[in-house]
């Protein structure tokens, strides 16, 4: 039988629509035998991320882990938690029965480290929202030494390298880096295994999960998802992309970098130095960017 990978994601689901996306895809490329999703930790800034990330498991008719962070500093009680709903997350929990809720779902940490202990082989962990569950990881010792051990490469969606490649652009700080300065300039530096970083020129304009639209409508969660953010011709592939690298490799639509530094500035705005000793890589398009969005729209046909 072939290997399949085996793939921890962290999410911040619940705001933007591609999360949702890229968790099926996840589930698809499952159901094809490519890999094993092992569990799910949230960092969104929002309540209802696990439950949302639960409703999707529970339409692929699976259950697994999932953690959430439990937002710092705020304590969410039944008479407040209508205030940290996300845009979707609790519209796709409701309907889709998700669970765990706020209050039940263990701690992000706590299920990141039981996972990659409990690993047989080496996992992918993905990321696809801010770094403050990885921080918290790698701050841990015991979870850096579980990193270390059982984790091959961690796959970022993070980022924007545009201005490196061509100077007179004006920077932009990318919205999962600028979401926690700190934790995003401590995971570049101080990360155990290397790092491939899907930046967000890749996936900006490449649309995915309009297929999911066409044949399910509201009945599948992502296609909701994707329905009640208006985009009726799928969403931005950041997310996405990431997760097809971290189950498939460059997968003859995309390549990396060689290797370097990746480096965060006080505002957010990220920097690569080519530099052989580097732990990290950044992905770009093989050829036409749209080879990717076809790949990930062909599962959810
Ligand atoms: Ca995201």
């Amino acid at each position: 039988m072939a290997e399949y990978k085996r793939i921890i994601l962290d999410t911040d689901i619940g705001g933007d629509p591609d999360d949702s996306v890229a968790l099926s895809y996840l589930f698809e490329a499952e159901k094809a035998g490519l890999c094993r999703l092992l569990g799910i930790t949230t960092c969104s800034d929002n309540a209802y991320g696990a439950a949302c990330a639960g409703g999707i498991a529970r339409y692929y008719g699976r259950e697994l882990p999932i953690g959430q962070l439990k937002l710092p500093g705020v304590d969410i009680t039944e008479d407040n938690i209508e205030s940290y709903p996300g845009t979707y997350s609790k519209p796709v929990a409701d309907a889709f029965g998700g669970k765990p809720d706020y209050f039940s779902a263990p701690e992000a940490l706590d299920v990141l480290k039981r996972l990659l202990a409990a690993a047989e082989a080496h996992v992918t962990l993905v990321t696809i929202g801010k770094l403050s569950n990885i921080r918290d990881l790698i701050t841990d010792p015991e979870g850096k030494e579980l990193l270390r051990e059982r984790c091959a490469e961690i796959a970022i969606m993070g980022g924007d390298f545009r201005h490196n490649a061509d100077v007179s652009l004006e920077p932009h700080a990318e919205f999962n880096i600028v979401g926690d300065i700190a934790s995003a300039a401590y995971v570049v530096e101080n990360s155990p295994v290397p790092l491939a970083l899907s930046p967000y020129e890749l996936g900006l304009t490449i649309l995915t999960g309009k297929p999911l639209i066409e044949k399910y409508g509201k009945n599948h969660p992502a296609a909701m998802a994707l329905m009640l953010n208006g985009c009726n011709d799928g969403r931005s592939s950041w997310d996405p992309s990431t997760a097809l690298y971290a189950v498939e490799g460059e997968a003859g639509v995309m390549k990396l970098s060689e290797k370097g530094f990746v480096s965060v500035r006080e505002n957010g705005v990220t920097d690569f130095k080519a530099d052989p000793a580097g732990h990290c890589r950044i992905l770009s398009a093989a050829s036409d960017p749209q080879k990717i969005a076809d790949r990930i729209n062909s599962y959810f046909r």
